[in-house]
C-alpha cells in the first residue's frame, strides 16, 4: 500500500479548544501521524511518498469559493486586528443560527469566522492553511493513484476532514479530505464512488457535500448524535435528497457499542456498498473507535482491526484510505487496518 504523506502537516498546532466552559489543550495534535508514521517505517508497510502540490482550484470541486478565500486569508486578518493575536489561535464565538443570514458576508473578521464555522473546538492557527492544502495534497495524490491501478493508498493527512462542509471548518477539520478524493475519482473515471466513514463520529461534512448526489454514496457508522459529537447531523432517516435519495445511509450505534455490533453493522454497509455497484471505494478512517480513545465511547480493540482490514479487503475494490480522527496518540498505530495486516495481506491490498 502506498502512502501519501506531507510533513507540513506539522504547521497546524491548535494550543487550546473550547471545552465544558474551559480552554483545554488540543486533542488534534501533530504527534497523532508522526507516530503512524514511524510505525510504517519501522514495519516497511510500502513507499511513503510526499504528495504533488494540486492546483487550488481542484479545491473548488467540493469548497465553496468564499469559504476557501476565507480560509487563505484567515491568518493575516486575524494577525492584523492585532499584533498580539500572532501568539494566539483563533476561535469563533458567534454563529449565524436560524432566523440569521448566513449569504451576506459581513467584514468583520469574527462574523466571518463564525458564518465559516460549525464549533468553537477548531482553532485557525497561522499554519491552518498550509497544513490543510498539504492534507488535501494527500488525498488527491491518493486518488490519482488508486485510479491510475494501485489496489490501495493511504493518505496519512491531519488536520482530519470529515466534519468540514462545502462552507466551513468544525470538529478539528478544514478541508474535506475524502470528499476530495471521491470527487477526484469521479473526475478521473470511476461512475460510482462509496464513501465508508468509520470515525466514531459522524461525517456530518461528508453527507452534506454528496447529500443531492447519486454518483457518490455515502455510508458512516458513528456514535449516535443524540448523545455524541456532531448532534445535529448523522441519524438513520438521513436517507439522501433530489437526486441523492437513497444514496445516503448512517448506522448510529449507542456509546459503548463494541467489535461484535460495530462488526456486524460493517457487514451492512459492505453489503450496500456492493449493491450500489461501486467502482472504488474511499474510507474515512478514524481510528477513534479504539477502546482507548479519550474523546469517544466505542471498545474495538487492536485485534480486531485485523479483522476489520480483512473485511475491507473482501470488498474487492480499489480504496483510498484517508485519516480521520483517533486520539489515543501513542496507541493509534495499532489501531489502524492497514497497519495491523500481515505483511502478504498488505501485498495483496
Ligand atoms: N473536547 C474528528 O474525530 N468535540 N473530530 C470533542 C472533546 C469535537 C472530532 C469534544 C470532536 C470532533 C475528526
Ligand atoms: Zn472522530
Amino acid at each position: 500500500m502506498i502512502t501519501f504523506f506531507n510533513q507540513l502537516h506539522a504547521r497546524h498546532q491548535g494550543k487550546f479548544e473550547m471545552f465544558r466552559g474551559e480552554l483545554v489543550p488540543c486533542f488534534e495534535v501533530p504527534a497523532r501521524v508522526d507516530h503512524v508514521l514511524a510505525e510504517l517505517e519501522k514495519r516497511r508497510l510500502g513507499l511513503v511518498v510526499v504528495p504533488e502540490a494540486f492546483d487550488g482550484s481542484v479545491l473548488l470541486g467540493v469548497h465553496s469559493q468564499r469559504y476557501l478565500d476565507f480560509l487563505a486569508s484567515a491568518w493575516d486578518e486575524w494577525v492584523g486586528l492585532d499584533v498580539a493575536n500572532a501568539e494566539r489561535d483563533a476561535l469563533p464565538s458567534v454563529w449565524p443560527v436560524r432566523t440569521l443570514r448566513s449569504e451576506v458576508l459581513p467584514s468583520n473578521f469574527a462574523a466571518r469566522m463564525g458564518l465559516f464555522s460549525m464549533d468553537a473546538g477548531s482553532p485557525l492557527t497561522s499554519g491552518t492553511w498550509e497544513a490543510a492544502r498539504a492534507g488535501a495534497d494527500c488525498a488527491l495524490s491518493a486518488a490519482v493513484a488508486v485510479a491510475g491501478g494501485e489496489r490501495a493508498a493511504f493518505a496519512l493527512t491531519r488536520p482530519p476532514g470529515h466534519h468540514a462542509g462545502a462552507d466551513f471548518f468544525g470538529g478539528y477539520c478544514f478541508l474535506n479530505n475524502a470528499a476530495l478524493a471521491a470527487q477526484q475519482l469521479r473526475t478521473q473515471g470511476f461512475e460510482r464512488v462509496a464513501i465508508l466513514d468509520l470515525d466514531y463520529h459522524h461525517g456530518n461534512g461528508t453527507q452534506a457535500i454528496f447529500y443531492e448526489r447519486a454518483d457518490v454514496y455515502f455510508t458512516s457508522i458513528h456514535g449516535d448524535p443524540q448523545t455524541e459529537y456532531p448532534f445535529y447531523l448523522g441519524y438513520a432517516d438521513e436517507l439522501g435528497a433530489g437526486a441523492g435519495r437513497d444514496f445516503n445511509r448512517n448506522w448510529p450505534l449507542p456509546r459503548g457499542t463494541g467489535f461484535d455490533v460495530w462488526r456486524a453493522t460493517l457487514q451492512q454497509a459492505l453489503s450496500d456498498i456492493a449493491k450500489f455497484g461501486a467502482q472504488a471505494l474511499v474510507v474515512s478512517l478514524g481510528m477513534d473507535t479504539f477502546v482507548g480513545d479519550p474523546i469517544a465511547g466505542f471498545t474495538l480493540q487492536t485485534q480486531d482491526y485485523l479483522q476489520v482490514g480483512e473485511d475491507l479487503a473482501k470488498a474487492g475494490l480499489p480504496t483510498v484510505f484517508v485519516f480521520e480522527g483517533g486520539y489515543a496518540v501513542a496507541d493509534v498505530v495499532f489501531s489502524n487496518p492497514g497497519m495491523s495486516l500481515k505483511a502478504e495481506e498488505v501485498e495483496n491490498f
